[in-house]
């Protein structure tokens, strides 16, 4: 599929504020612990994408905001970054929507897909080097299904096709989980646990024959479509290989997706780990729940960027909160970001400032550490509100927040 258009990232060592800055450290979900990234020349991502028939809410934009400074601060440590992100656009959510409102499921990822792509541009996200659909990528899940099933790592029931959990030895070191803490976010999270003739209730579907009224496909195990988890399994290893960088997504996607993507990878290529590190971000709230699709309690970029309200307000309100908290959204937190955008757009027309340098080394220190965006955003603060005598700083700072933070001044 189409990815979305890239922003201008300006070069900092074209500016005087070359770095390199310290290594980009990351929480790691398996190892529950803070490590360095150590990627080779070209770094390589994995974000997983959104199903798409409600985008683009605030809890989406602010998971994927998190992995945009992950790009940019790998950029700014002069890696290349191979970025993929997959959109989920055939599954049994989005094929629910479309029948209730009366659409084809086609047309309505087709626009959803189209309103994310004119959200993440005007959020200046930088956008993933292949974005592909699950449609799309039917022939490589296939393959993939094929050669687990050569393999003897897969398992027929009533015509659908299931990965046992046995097949992967390290299944279960993504999220750490006991069998017991797994089975209710399984049900919970696109899972069937309870489906009678399974051999463990937690063996996840792989393909599922095609049902009344249902799109199929022809493959070697009759006309059904993908399970979930295979597809970013197969989409991540064949675009980026095994023991890639970082696979990302939100926090609710660790167990069960993070972790049967992995097995599928683990089991299917006899390699591991899928990816080196796994990062989750947190759930954007609105009034005490998740923002989700099934509970309808949604603030959407779109709707607020009609409104008039200038997306770089959006990002530094969504930039303000560490990625990994969980927190609440509230209109206040708007207004707070779109008085700190202003203050900051004055203080790049002062003729003079506190030289740029030092604050380069802050933003670039706190990004570093796990992206502790709310640290960098203080460190600019600062420099908005104190005296200083460098004319060049001004426009320094100005390419400074837009290369490591994609806020534009
Ligand atoms: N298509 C799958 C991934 S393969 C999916 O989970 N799609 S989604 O549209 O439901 O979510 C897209 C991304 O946004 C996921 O990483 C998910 O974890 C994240 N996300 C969803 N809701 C929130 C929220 N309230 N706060 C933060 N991130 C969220
Ligand atoms: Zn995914």
């Amino acid at each position: 599929m189409r990815s979305w258009s890239a922003p201008r990232v300006p070069r900092l060592s074209d500016l005087g504020l070359a770095g390199p800055g310290p290594a980009l450290r990351l929480y790691d979900s398996a190892t529950r612990a803070v490590k360095a990234t150590a990627p080779g020349p070209t770094a390589r991502m994995y974000v997983c994408g959104i199903t798409p028939y409600d985008a683009t809410h605030l809890g989406h934009a602010s998971t994927y905001l998190a992995f945009d400074l992950v790009n940019r601060v790998w950029r700014d440590l002069g890696h290349d970054v191979h970025y993929v992100q997959n959109a989920t656009d055939v599954d049994d959510p989005l094929l629910e929507r479309a029948r209730a409102i009366g659409v084809d499921w086609r047309d309505l990822a087709e626009r959803e897909i189209e309103l994310f792509r004119t959200d993440m541009e005007a959020l200046r996200v930088l956008p993933p080097d292949q974005y592909v659909g699950a449609v799309e990528a039917i022939p490589m899940i296939i393959e993939m299904i094929a050669e687990l099933k050569s393999a003897g790592l897969t398992y027929e029931l009533d015509g659908d096709l299931y990965f046992p959990v046995t097949a992967d030895p390290r299944f279960g070191e993504v999220s750490g989980l006991s069998a017991a803490e797994m089975l209710p976010l399984f049900a919970e999270r696109g899972g069937d646990p309870a489906r009678p003739g399974k051999k463990d209730p937690l063996d996840a579907l792989l393909w599922l024959a095609r049902r009344p009224g249902e799109p199929g496909w022809e493959s070697p195990f009759g006309v059904g479509r993908p399970g979930w988890h295979i597809e970013c399994s197969a989409i991540s290893i064949r675009h980026l290989g095994m023991g890639f960088d970082v696979e990302g997504g939100g926090s609710d996607l660790t167990f069960p997706h993070h972790e049967f993507s992995a097995s599928h990878a683990q089991a299917a290529t006899g390699e591991a780990p899928h990816a080196k590190t796994y990062v989750h971000a947190g759930m954007v709230g609105l009034d005490g729940e998740k923002m989700s699709k099934s509970r309808g309690n949604l603030v959407f970029v779109s709707k607020l960027r009609a409104a008039g309200t200038d997306p770089m307000a959006i990002r530094l309100a969504l930039l303000a909160h560490h990625y990994r908290t969980d927190w609440e959204w509230t209109a206040p937190h708007l207004d707070e970001a779109a008085a700190r955008l202003a203050r900051w757009r004055a203080a790049v027309t002062r003729p003079t400032a506190p030289p740029a340098a030092p604050v380069a080394a802050e933003v670039r220190a706190a990004l570093a550490a796990d992206l502790d965006a709310p640290t960098a955003l203080a460190a600019l603060d600062r420099w908005s509100t104190t005296e200083g005598p460098d004319p060049s700083s001004p426009t320094q700072i100005q390419s400074l927040t837009d290369t490591l933070l994609g806020i534009t001044l």
